[in-house]
C-alpha cells in the first residue's frame, strides 16, 4: 500500500506571530517529508498610504519565510534604509510616526503598480512569492479591499494602524470594525484547502485584529467549521499573559479575558457551532486543561515560545498530534 503523504495543513495568521508560527510549520512539514502548507493571512490591517497599498501581515509572512525579514523589529525588510521615508516626511507626506523602509517600499510599489495593471492581490502575491522559495503557499484572506476601523467610547473612529503604531493601543477601544467583511469573498483557493486539509492551525495570533478579520470572511469561517480537518488553534497567551503585540486590549474590547480559557471560549467548541477541535496551551497553563475540556475542546499542553524555527516546530507537533495527524 502507498502511504498517503501529510498531513496537508492550512495555516490562518496574522503578521509577526503568524510569520514566527509559518516557519515551525514549514520546518515541520520539511522533517516529516510533508507537502507544503498554504497560509492564509489577514489582510485586515491593510492600507493605502502615500499612494502604495500596503498589506503589512501578509508581507511580515513573505518576508519571514523568504528570510529577509527584521527579525529584531519584527516588521519589514532585514538591512533596510530609509532615504524614501526621510523624504516622505520632508514633503509632510505619510504618517510621521509610520515607517516605509526602501526595500519595503520596492513591494509596495510593485504591488500597487500590479494591482493597477488590474492583477488580484492574490495574483500580486502569486507573483511575489515567486520570487523566492518559500516552502509554503501563501494566500491573502481575501481579494476584496477590506480595513480594520477602531471605535471609541465617544463614536470617533481610527484606522488601526494609527491605533497601533501611534498610539500603541493606549486609547481603549470599544469595538472592532471591519467595514465591508460581510460581503467579502475569500481568495480562491482558500476555501479548497481548508475542505482538503487534514489539520487547520490557528496561529498564535492576536485572536481579535488577526485571526478575527480572517474568521469574519463568512466563507472563511463556514469552511473552517464544515472541513473534515481537525481544527487546532495555539494559545498566544503563555502564563495568563500576551506574549506580544496589544491582544490584552483587543480582547478587553470585546469582553473577552486575556487568559488561554478566554481565548478558547471566544473561538468556542466545534462541536457547539464554534471553530475548535483542540487548543494548545503553554506548560505555564497545564492547570487550565480542564477549564478547557469543559468548553467542549481537547486540551493539549506544550512549551509554546516560538524562540527558533526548530522550537517552534516542537510545538507545530504537538498540534498535530493534538490534530490526530
Ligand atoms: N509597525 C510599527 O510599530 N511602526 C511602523 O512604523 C511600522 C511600519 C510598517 C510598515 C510596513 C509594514 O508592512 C508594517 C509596518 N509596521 C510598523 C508593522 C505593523 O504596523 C503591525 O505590526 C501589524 O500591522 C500588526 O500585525
Amino acid at each position: 500500500m502507498v502511504s498517503s503523504p501529510g498531513p496537508r495543513v492550512v495555516v490562518l495568521a496574522g503578521g509577526v506571530g503568524g510569520a514566527k508560527f509559518t516557519l515551525g510549520v514549514r520546518e515541520a512539514l520539511r522533517r516529516r517529508h510533508a507537502p507544503q502548507a498554504t497560509v492564509i493571512a489577514n489582510t485586515g490591517d491593510d492600507l493605502w498610504l502615500s499612494g502604495v497599498r500596503l498589506q503589512p501581515d501578509v508581507d511580515s509572512i513573505l518576508y519571514a519565510l523568504a528570510g529577509q525579514s527584521d527579525t529584531v523589529r519584527g516588521w519589514g525588510r532585514a538591512g533596510d534604509t530609509e532615504r524614501v521615508n526621510e523624504e516622505l516626511q520632508a514633503w509632510g507626506a505619510g504618517w510621521p510616526w509610520f515607517t516605509l523602509g526602501d526595500l519595503d517600499l520596492g513591494t509596495h510599489l510593485a504591488r500597487t503598480g500590479w494591482l493597477r495593471e488590474g492583477l488580484t492581490p492574490s495574483q500580486v502575491l502569486s507573483r511575489l512569492s515567486a520570487r523566492w522559495p518559500l516552502g509554503a503557499t501563501l494566500l491573502p484572506m481575501t481579494d476584496d479591499e477590506v480595513d480594520t476601523r477602531v471605535l471609541f467610547g465617544d463614536g470617533s473612529r481610527m484606522h488601526f494602524q494609527e491605533w497601533w503604531t501611534r498610539h500603541r493601543a493606549t486609547i481603549a477601544p470599544v469595538a472592532f470594525e471591519n467595514p465591508g467583511i460581510a460581503a467579502a469573498a475569500p481568495a480562491p483557493g482558500a476555501v479548497d484547502a481548508i475542505a482538503a486539509a487534514d489539520v487547520v492551525l490557528l496561529a498564535p495570533s492576536n485572536p481579535v485584529v488577526s485571526l478575527g478579520p480572517i474568521l469574519a470572511v463568512p466563507e472563511l469561517a463556514e469552511a473552517v467549521r464544515s472541513t473534515r480537518a481537525r481544527v487546532v488553534g495555539v494559545s498566544g497567551i503563555i502564563g495568563g499573559r500576551v506574549v506580544r503585540g496589544m491582544a490584552d486590549v483587543c480582547l478587553t474590547a470585546i469582553g473577552v479575558e486575556t487568559s488561554c480559557v478566554g481565548v478558547a471560549g471566544h473561538f468556542g467548541s466545534r462541536t457547539d457551532g464554534g471553530l475548535l477541535d483542540a487548543w494548545l496551551i503553554a506548560s505555564e497553563d497545564a492547570a487550565s486543561s480542564t477549564a478547557i475540556e469543559r468548553l467542549g475542546i481537547r486540551s493539549a499542553v506544550a512549551p509554546l515560545w516560538m524562540t527558533d524555527a526548530s522550537a517552534t516546530a516542537e510545538m507545530v507537533e504537538a498540534a498535530f498530534a493534538a490534530a490526530g495527524v
